[in-house]
């Protein structure tokens, strides 16, 4: 049997696969730590750990072992009976970070959808609005996921556009501008149950708002009896330098939404969590899932949850993501324009040079053996598992810069 190589496994899913997606022209067989290796063994530094999902590095022992001991035991109940394993990670992570209770799901999109509805019941129940009327606020070059409802809050028509008609109630102002927020509350805050915000837009191109954004719009929240909703997603779990991005500002989200690296990478868990006000509106019954809170989900969750306090990635988050941003704002090149961001979320903005654009320095830097992806046409994304060494990091600043010198 001839071993495959990249372009046969490329064709393969360009044949049988749905064109979702543009990936990068690199096929990976093994990944291990900050490391990932092709089909032909070539070994490439992961920068974007599939969008902040592998913050502890692939196939972490501790998480992998974790996953395999439970899948030997019992994978699935359904919420149909209790398990051994829910409760205890219900109460390991409520205790983790601070709130009455959590609700199980399994990807973020799930998580987010799982937000609103708490916040819609909310609004109705405790702050008593018409149901018709419940408003949720969001903003402006937002990513919350891929559902019809999440893409009626998106303003990308890469994400909304010709999939009929989106869900009403939400009400978009511009990222990073508290004053429009108080406006739209002083109109209407009567009719809003909640303000759903990324405390950084990660594929708006790791957009960091002011210092004090997040706590204006919290204080505004308060303000106008409206619950201040944090998604997580990606700049949750000590990816920003903070465990969560929220604690740069010392705001305590009313709902707090977690996903990717939640699970260390290895199976999609996500998980919303809430005091008992917000999270007792939804009655057994009123929603739910098949995999949500399954007892492979809670100890890997456990686990991943453990190896960023053990390993105290939070720390070199914050550590590592400053040398990031001062090694490569120094350094100047005709295609460098700025780079920006917070712990090790980075992104470096990329002016056209000669023709060639962030794909084509995506493309190069593969060639350098570092592995990123560009999001929207001009802005590269640097997010690499939070387990790399100094070493490791200083040696990717000097590919980053030496793919800038390629394209002299
Ligand atoms: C894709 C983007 C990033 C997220 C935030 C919820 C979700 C995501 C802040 C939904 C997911 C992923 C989705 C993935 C690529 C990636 C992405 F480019 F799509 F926008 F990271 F920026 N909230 N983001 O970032 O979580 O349902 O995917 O588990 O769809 O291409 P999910």
């Amino acid at each position: 049997m001839t071993k495959l190589t990249s372009q046969d496994y490329m064709a393969l899913e360009d044949k049988y696969g749905a064109h979702n997606y543009h990936p990068l022209p690199v096929v990976l067989e093994r990944g291990e730590g900050v490391f990932m290796w092709d089909v032909e063994g070539n070994k490439y530094y992961d920068f974007l750990s599939a969008y902040s999902a592998v913050n502890q590095g692939h196939c972490h022992p501790a998480i992998v072992g974790a996953m395999i001991d439970q899948a030997k035991k019992l994978t699935l109940t359904s919420r149909a009976f209790y398990n051994n394993v829910l409760g205890e990670f219900e109460q390991y992570a409520t205790q983790y970070f601070g709130y009455d209770k959590l609700l199980p799901m399994n990807t973020g999109a799930e998580a987010d959808e799982t937000a609103l509805k708490l916040a819609r019941r909310w609004g109705a129940k405790k702050k008593g609005i018409k149901n018709e009327d419940i408003k949720i606020i969001c903003c402006e070059g937002n990513f919350h996921g891929r559902t019809i409802t999440i893409i009626s809050m998106s303003n990308d028509p890469d994400s909304f556009a010709n999939y009929g008609p989106l869900t009403p109630g939400f009400i978009r102002i511009p990222y990073n501008d508290s004053k429009a927020l108080e406006k739209v509350l002083e109109e209407h805050g009567k009719t809003v149950a909640g303000f759903l915000v990324e405390p950084i837009q990660g594929e708006a191109g790791v957009f960091v708002p002011d210092e004090g954004y997040l706590k204006t719009c919290a204080d505004l929240c308060k303000k106008h009896n409206v619950l201040f909703i944090a998604d997580e997603v990606q700049t949750g779990l000590a990816r920003t330098g903070k465990m969560l991005a929220c604690d740069h500002e010392s705001v305590r989200p009313d709902i707090l939404i977690l996903g990717k690296a939640l699970s260390g990478g290895v199976l999609p868990v996500s998980a919303v969590l809430a005091d008992d006000d917000i999270m007792l509106n939804i009655k057994p019954g009123e929603h739910g899932s098949t995999y949500g809170g399954n007892p492979v989900a809670c100890k890997v969750a456990m686990a991943a949850l453990q190896v960023l306090k053990d390993e105290k990635l939070t720390e070199k988050s914050e550590y590592l993501g400053n040398i990031f941003r001062e090694e490569l704002s120094k350094f100047n090149h005709p295609m460098k324009e700025l780079v920006r961001g917070k712990g090790l979320l980075n992104a470096i903005v990329i002016k056209p040079h000669k023709g060639k654009t962030a794909w084509d320095f995506c493309l190069k830097m593969k060639e350098n053996g570092l592995l990123a992806k560009p999001t929207h046409e001009h802005i590269v994304r640097f997010a690499p598992p939070l387990v790399i060494t100094e070493e490791q990091l200083r040696e990717c600043i000097e590919i980053i810069k030496k793919t800038f010198k390629d394209f002299e």
